[in-house]
């Protein structure tokens, strides 16, 4: 389990041990998108266009919205990330940032602080930074996704969580409800800077956008 101490609530670097997929997925990509234009036009990787930066936590209201998401580690060790990732991603959702992390218990304490006084702050605590598994944090972009995304989870009870919703779907206990989503645009403006600094998130053009927005 990852220990590292966190001053502040930026502390993006020191959630834990983790894997940077953003980078991988993004070396990857890399790679196939300077192939596929050398042989198409023959233009350098470096000379396509980047999307235009938006800050960390997103333009609410725009289509550069975002919202922070976080597969919890139960559904880690079912094997459902991809899963629910991918429903965002059919969806039509734009994913601009994700990592396995271990989190830190000084990091979850900061990610529900607002939850303190719960009586089931405790176990959460616990159950979220046990390091029996990671989570895998997720920041989605696109119109209506702080809402949209909420919908798409379903309420915090999976037993009373509507068939086709992410919770509804995959689960049956309220402390192990698959997954986490931000609940407003504040709480995605302070979750996304938590977990990610601003090189962790890819402001990247999504060609399939026009297919998508209107
Ligand atoms: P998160 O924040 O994980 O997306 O969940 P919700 O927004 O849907 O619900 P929440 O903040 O009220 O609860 C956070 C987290 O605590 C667990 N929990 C909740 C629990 O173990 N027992 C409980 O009685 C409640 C209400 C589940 C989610």
């Amino acid at each position: 389990m990852a220990t590292g101490t966190m001053a502040t609530t930026t502390a993006a670097a020191e959630s834990g041990a983790s894997f940077n997929w953003g980078f991988a997925a993004g070396a990857a990509f890399a790679g196939a998108a300077a192939l596929a234009i050398s042989q198409y036009s023959g233009e350098s990787f470096s000379t396509m266009s980047a999307a235009a930066d938006v800050p960390v936590a997103g333009l609410p209201g725009t289509n550069q919205e975002r919202s922070f998401f976080m597969v919890k580690p139960d559904a880690v060790q079912r094997g459902l990330v991809s899963e629910i990732i991918g429903r965002f991603e059919k969806r039509g959702y734009k994913i601009v940032a994700m990592k396995m992390v271990t989190p830190s218990r000084e990091l979850i304490e900061a990610h529900y602080d607002d939850l303190r006084s719960r009586p089931f702050f405790e176990g959460l605590c616990k159950y979220m930074s046990s390091g029996e598994a990671p989570v895998v944090a997720f920041v989605v972009e696109g119109k209506g996704i702080i809402k949209v995304g909420r919908d798409m989870i379903g309420v915090t009870d999976p037993l009373k969580s509507a068939p086709g919703t992410i919770r509804g779907d995959t689960g049956v206990s309220i402390g192990m409800n698959s997954i986490h989503g931000s609940d407003g645009v504040e709480g995605a403006a302070s979750e996304i800077p938590l977990w990610f600094s601003q090189d962790e998130i890819a402001n990247w053009n999504k060609t399939a956008d026009k297919w998508i927005y209107e």
